[in-house]
Formats: C-alpha cells, structure tokens, sequence
C-alpha cells in the first residue's frame, strides 16, 4: 500500500465568485490542516474575528461555498490496484472532484470518509477539487424536513439548528465562545493506492495473567480487503525494558471489512500510572515536597502487512470505573491498577475556534498545564470535537485520565435513519480510532442532552417524541455501538447521569453518579452551597473571571476597557454573566476600583470559589470521588469560567488548582459557624506530622494557636479539628487563620482563611518588597499581612511556581518565575515587567 499524503498547500477561491465582492474573487494560498477563515485572515481579507466586535463581520464566510484545489502527480506504480481519497476531521458538507469528476461526498466531520477513484486517476498531472458548502445551509434544509421542531441552545450570535449536522457544536457559538462556522480539513487528506488491504485500525487490550508477571496482549487488526487473498502479518512489540517480541502470521484476507485477533504475552511491562500516582513519582513527592511526573513507559505496538505498516504506542494497566449502590446512593470512581484515584480535573473545550489554531504546541501547553496544577483527569467535553491523535498519545504518556464524551450537548437531537446512520459510522470511527489509547478511561453518551428535554417549551410540552428521539440515538446507536465495540471500557450515557439504565435527569440529586453542580453561577447562590451538597463525583461546575488586562488589550482597544463598555460585554456570552462578577465583589469584597482591578479582583473571587468548592468536596473522601471543573481553556479571548487564558497565561485559578489538587494538602473551611481543619493525602504512603491552627489578627500578631500530633492514612482524608468560631478569643472580623502541616520530614503544606467576607475586616495597607534575583526568582516580603499577593509578567510570558499566595509579615517568600522562551530573559527584563497586587491595593 502506498500513501500520497495531500496536506500543505492548496489554493481557495469562492465558489462562485459572481456572488462575492471583487476583492474575494482572486484564488489566494491555503494550507491543510487549516481552515478558510484563517487562510483569508493571513491574507488580510478578513478582519481579525477576535478583535472587538469583528465577529459580526466575518458571520458571512461561514455562509459562503468556497472551492480549494490542488494538482498532483502520480507516476505509474501508485496506479497498480485500486486508488482512494481518504479525509479525516473534514469539516463538513466537503464535495470531492478528481480531475472535474465527482468522486464522493463527505456530510459528517467526525467519520473517516473514504472514496474510491481508480476509474478517474490518471499517470501525470491530477487535479484534485473540494467544494465546502455551508453547514448551516444544510441544517436549515433539514429543519424544514422534520415533522416536528428539535429545539438546542441558541446564544446570541449563533448559527441555526447546529444540532442537525454533525460538526463540531461549538462552533456555532457557545456561552463563552463565538460563532464562527468554520470549514476546512484539521487532519489527513490522502490517496492511498493498494493491491491488496488496508490496515484500517488496531487495537490492543492488555490483561494481566493471574499469579504471574505476565500479561496478555489481544490484538485486533481491523481491516478492508479489496480481493481476497492470503499475506503474511508480521507483529511486533518493542519497548524499553521488555524483551522485544516479533512474530508473523499467514492469514486469508478476504474483500470487505474483516477483523483478525491474535494473543501473546508479554513478560513483566511496566506499569502505566495516572499521573501522580507513579510509585517513584510519590515517593520523590513525600521526600521533598516537590511534584514530579514522570513519562510513562509506552510500548510500540507494530503490525504490518506487505509494505503497509501500523504503529501505536500502548500501555499496560487495569482501569475500572466503579458505580455501585452503596449507603450514600450510586458512587462513581475510577480505579488505576486496582487503587482508587481522586479523580481532579478540568473540561476541556477545542483549543481554538480557529481550527488552524488547534496546534499539537497547543496541545501540548495546555496538557502540560494541566498536569503542571496536579490534575489527573481531563474531560473532552461533548460540545466540542473528538480529539486529535496526539492529544490521547499525549494524555498516555503523561498520565491524564481522559472522560470522553460522545459530541452532542445542551441539545435534542433527531432520530430519522439517516442522521443515525451517519452517528453510527461516525462512533464507530472514533470508537476505533481512540480505543487503544490507556488513557481513555470512560466513554460518555453526551453532555447534558439528558437534561436539555426539561428545557424547551416543545419538549416539555409534548415530551414522548423527544424522550424516544433521545433513546433512539443515545442507547440505540451511541451506547449499543460502544458496548459493542470496547467492551472493556465504561459506558456512562451522559454527563450528568446516574449511571447505566437510570434515566432520571440526576441535575439537582447528589447522591448518585456525576452531576453538573451550577447553583454557584447559573443561579447565583452563595459559595456556601458548594458545601451544602454531598456529591459523589462532579464533572462540571465553574465560575467565571475577566482575563488580564494585557489578554483584553489583544481584542479591546483602550477606550473600550470599561467592564460596560460594548465591546467588553461583546467578549462576555454567559447571560448576565458581568453582572453575577459585579454581585459578587458586592457580597464578598470592597468593590475594586478601575478595570485593572477588577480584572484581578474577578480572579481572585474565581479561585476562591472553586477553591472552596473541591477543599469541601476532596474533604468527603471516599464519598466524593471527582471534581472536574469547568473548563481549563478558551477558543478566543474572552471572559469565562477558563482556568487559562487565550493567550496561554495562567490564571489565579489554575495557581489555586496547584494547591487545591496537591496530592497532599491541609484544607481550612467554615461551614455553620464551625472551622473544620482537613488533612487530605492522596499519596499511597501513610503520613504524620504536627498541625498548627494559628489565628492572626490584621497586623500579623499571634492571637491564638493550637497544635496537635496528626496522622492520615494513604488515600484518606483526615478531619483533624473542629472549632466553634464563638470559641475564638476574638470577632470574625477582626482575625484570619492559617492550618499548617508540618511533617515528619519537614514538608510544609498551609491553607488560610477568613471567617467573614473579606469587605468587613480593615485590612492594613502592606508594603510589599519585591527583589528579583539572577535565576529569576522573585523574593517577596511584607510588613503587614497581604491576601492574594499576585505576581503578572507584561509582555513576558511565563509561569510562577506558585501565585495568590499570602503574605505575613517577617516570613519573606521566593517564588520562580519560568519564562516561556527560556534563552535570553534575565532579571532586569523580569523586574521590568513585573507587576503585583494584592487584595489591599484594589480599593
Ligand atoms: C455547562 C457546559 C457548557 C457551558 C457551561 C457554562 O453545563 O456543558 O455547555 O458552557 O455549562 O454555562
């Protein structure tokens, strides 16, 4: 089998040129993967869509058919056999011409679309069409078809009945992201030539072999033969520290789609590990304090078949998600190699609404990230896209537990047999594609979509058709294919649920599976009610924040920085999401004065409340199992629940998330008057050491404290010490409070907090000195205590070890600054663009 891979460089043109401004009708450079919006942005004949209010301007192309060519040669020996195109994450209604002749059409992103075109190649020079028609004209022609209306989420600025074509669902806007209905091919576009096969995909489950160090590898070779006829498969696994297996087989290969099973065993693999949870990893944790996480070791699976071959890299683990009924209700966990895992994570959206944008470098910063904030579990949220392959071979190596959904969100969706019948090829693509990945952990039916048939006036009047529409597609095709398919993993048939063959709609009951927990920012209650649940494993909650300043500079010009102004609300999709920031500086802080301040202050208040949320929630190990919150990334610049900025700065949030997701870490909560002291330790090993609960007044003096020796066994939460605050020698207003936990060793982990909202205690006014050294290392220190002292770099991208840190007087602190582009930054450029805040300088 030979591969003519069709990325790089094409040419666009619009379709028909008599319907566009003249300045469009020239045919200008695009490159695969990419997309049409950002090859006319590079040729500046569009405006940039994240600035200001461009969006609007640019709602045009998406509605617009466009025409991409390219000419290539093909020597004598690619004609041997038959010939093919091949398109993966074509998006979306993609007509493809070889040399003016139609050959195929593609009507659904997420399948494998595969045309035949030995009658219409030829030797020499061929010219290969596609002609990318609007998805949403496709939409609105199937909206008239339907006997009755099938209502989604509509936003603002957004693209009509996104729900009756299989794209991804953000791009039709989103309440944090914009309408941009891209088009364009994000993964291979190929010929492919062969006599005899294709390897179509391999998966590998590994078991291991009872009382043994040995394990089973089953291997299933997926297949489409083009004639029938017998060719030795040679398979082979290699890695670091096994002895390298090879073996061939002579096997009949017949026309069609066929699958071939072989087993072997391999001897003594190497573990793969969440991360965190590498034995060397904790043991390197519990001595120093320090996170380290190691690569796992990933073995190289290949198979081949005359000069075709296939390489992937699998791991060796158990993985099972455990939901039973219990006391509490239904539990929902993971277990990693037979141990329990707190699963902390966040949901991730497309890494950009630009899907040219959607780099591996990207990829792999946010990965990093995540990983870097003590997370283990990532969920690839169902409003989004099936991920890349180097995003799961990614979350193999570094541990990453990945909650998949199926792509369907806040929405109904139909159930004719053709929009079935497109899902089914499209899951069992992805199924497939993804299904060797160690990583992969769960598969989830959809997002919400559950609870979207209580939202609408239709499907709340008139329920049957749409709980049968639901069924049909969530049971029939996603859940019946995938059980099918992998029957190894998890089936979980929508996020939030409670489990397999319960269909109760599980948005406000805490006592089974996951649930979405959302009183917090949809309905404005206080951060108190994060603590009046006792969830079993949450995989959505969120609370938004304004991103830095220097992020709004990039889509904001300076007259628009007012959180008002149009084009700040332009850049805020949560209805009324500006105003719940605005209540809640009222109820917690002294209102900040400026934009700079309140930028910071609406960080601060986010990391604050998720931060509340998962110290609560982590404090109710082993009945809560998972805190996933939402979400880690955003499309484009914008205010939103995003722990990461657009541009890739971290925000206060994702600090926090360092903190918070330790696997070793001292938790200081209120709940009804009473201070709860909580000591959680996720680490395998059991710990001991001496806690302190110190209480300071506003000018950093000692007022009262109180030690104790305390202990925590491996994977356990410890509640240490309880408290009235009526028993504190002085007011709630008048005190802060530190719990710290010293260790035997010495490793020290603290937590703060104040016993009223912030607005009533008369914070003194710090002097913060700052010295930033030649590692560029930044020592700060204080005369009076300061809350949230944050550090911001300007036009020097980079990473503190640790941020929104408090400060007492006497104590300084040295964090590290890591800059993104390590060569060439020294101390004086670091000083330069320093900035601080804490919350005293934000009124
Ligand atoms: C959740 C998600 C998203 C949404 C978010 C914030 O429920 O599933 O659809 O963006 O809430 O409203």
């Amino acid at each position: 089998m030979k591969t003519i891979s069709l990325l790089g460089s094409w040419s666009l043109s619009p379709a028909f040129p008599e319907n566009c401004p003249k300045e469009f009708s020239k045919t200008i450079p695009i490159s695969f993967p990419g997309d049409i919006h950002s090859a006319l942005l590079a040729q500046k004949l569009i405006p940039d869509p994240y600035y200001g209010m461009n969006e609007l301007e640019v709602q045009w192309v998406g509605r617009t058919a466009w025409k991409c060519s390219k000419i290539i040669q093909i020597g004598e020996n690619f004609l041997k056999g038959k010939q093919f195109i091949t398109l993966e994450n074509a998006d979306t209604f993609v007509t493809v011409f070889i040399n003016d002749i139609e050959v195929g059409k593609c009507s659904n992103q997420f399948c494998l679309w595969r045309f035949e075109i030995t009658a219409f190649v030829k030797k020499g020079f061929n010219t290969i069409t596609l002609l990318f028609e609007p998805s949403e004209k496709y939409a609105l022609e199937a909206a008239k078809k339907l006997p009755y209306p099938i209502p989604c989420s509509i936003y603002d600025i957004s693209s009509p009945n996104r729900n009756l074509v299989r794209k991804t669902q953000c791009h039709a806007g989103w309440d944090w992201g914009p309408c941009i209905m891209a088009m364009g091919i994000y993964d291979s576009i190929r010929l492919e030539q062969t006599t005899t096969a294709f390897i179509d995909y391999i998966n590998c489950v590994t078991t291991p072999i009872n009382n043994s160090s040995k394990w089973n590898a089953h291997l299933v070779l997926s297949y489409t033969g083009i004639k029938n006829n017998n060719s030795t498969v040679d398979i082979s696994l290699q890695g670091p520290d096994i002895d390298p297996i090879s073996f061939s087989e002579k096997c009949n290969f017949t026309t069609g789609e066929n699958t071939l099973e072989f087993d072997f065993e391999v001897e003594n693999p190497s573990l793969w590990y969440a991360a965190g949870t590498n034995p060397i990893d904790e043991k390197v944790f519990i001595e120093t304090g320090k996170v380290q996480n190691t690569e796992n070791i990933l073995y190289t699976l290949s198979v081949s078949i005359g000069q075709q071959k296939i390489e992937k890299l699998i791991g060796f683990r158990t993985l099972q998600v455990v939901a039973e009924e219990d006391e509490h209700g239904k539990s929902l966990y993971f277990k990693v190699n037979g141990r329990s895992i707190f699963a902390k994570g966040s949901n991730w959206i497309p890494s950009d609404a630009l899907p040219a944008r959607m780099t591996e470098k990207k990829t792999a910063y946010l990965l990093d990230s995540l990983i870097a904030s003590n997370q283990n579990m990532v969920r690839v949220w169902g409003g989004g896209q099936y991920e890349s392959n180097f995003f799961y071979t990614y979350c193999d190596k570094k541990g990453i537990l990945v909650w998949q959904d199926c792509m369907f969100a806040c929405s109904t969706y139909p159930s004719n047999p053709e929009f079935l019948e497109s899902v089914r090829k499209e899951i069992q693509h992805q199924v497939k594609r993804i299904q060797y990945h160690p990583s992969l952990a769960i598969w989830c039916g959809n997002n919400e979509d559950l609870g979207a048939l209580t939202w609408y006036e239709e499907s709340k009047n008139n329920r049957d058709p749409y709980v049968i529409d639901y069924d049909r597609l969530n049971e029939g095709v996603l859940g019946t294919e995938i059980q099918k398919l992998d029957p190894e993993r998890a089936w979980w048939p929508s996020s939030p649920s409670a489990g397999p063959n319960d269909f109760s709609d599980n948005w406000h009951s805490d006592g089974r599976g996951d649930m979405h927990f959302w009183s917090v920012w949809h309905e404005k209650k206080s951060f108190d009610a994060y603590q009046e649940i006792t969830p079993r494993f949450v995989s959505e909650f969120g609370y938004q924040s304004m991103s830095s300043v220097e992020e709004v500079k990039t889509f904001a010009p300076n007259d628009q920085l007012n959180l008002t102004s149009p084009t700040m609300e332009f850049h805020q999709r949560s209805p009324g999401g500006n105003s719940i920031i605005l209540e809640n500086f009222s109820r917690y802080f002294r209102f900040p004065s400026g934009f700079e301040n309140i930028c910071y202050l609406s960080q601060v208040q986010q990391a604050l409340a998720i931060k509340t949320a998962v110290q609560y929630w982590r404090s109710l190990r082993p009945i809560c199992m998972g805190a996933i919150y939402w979400q880690l990334n955003d499309v484009w610049p914008v205010v939103s629940w995003s722990s990461i900025e657009y541009s890739g700065k971290w925000k206060l949030l994702h600090y926090a998330a360092k903190s918070f997701f330790a696997p070793i870490a001292t938790f200081l909560y209120k709940k009804n008057n009473t201070i709860h002291a909580v000591v959680a330790n996720d680490t395998a090993t059991d710990i001991k050491g001496i806690y302190s609960l110190t209480v300071f007044d506003f000018n950093g003096n000692i007022i009262d404290k109180k030690k104790m020796e305390v202990n925590c066994t491996s994977d356990s939460v410890n509640h240490v010490f309880q408290i009235s605050e009526e028993k504190l020698p002085v007011l709630p207003k008048d005190c802060f409070i530190r719990g710290k936990l010293v260790l035997n060793n010495g490793n020290v982990f603290t937590d703060y907090l104040f016993l009223t909202p912030q607005k009533k205690c008369d914070l003194q006014k710090p002097h913060i000195s700052v010295t930033v050294n030649t590692d560029l290392s930044v020592t700060l220190e204080t005369d009076k205590p300061a809350f949230y002292v944050s550090l911001e770099t300007k036009r020097l991208p980079g990473i503190f070890s640790d941020n929104m840190i408090t400060l007492l007087p006497g104590k300084p602190v040295t964090l590290q600054f890591t800059p993104k582009k390590t060569d060439s930054v020294n101390s004086k450029m670091l000083s330069r663009s320093l900035r601080i805040k804490s919350l005293r300088d934000t009124y």
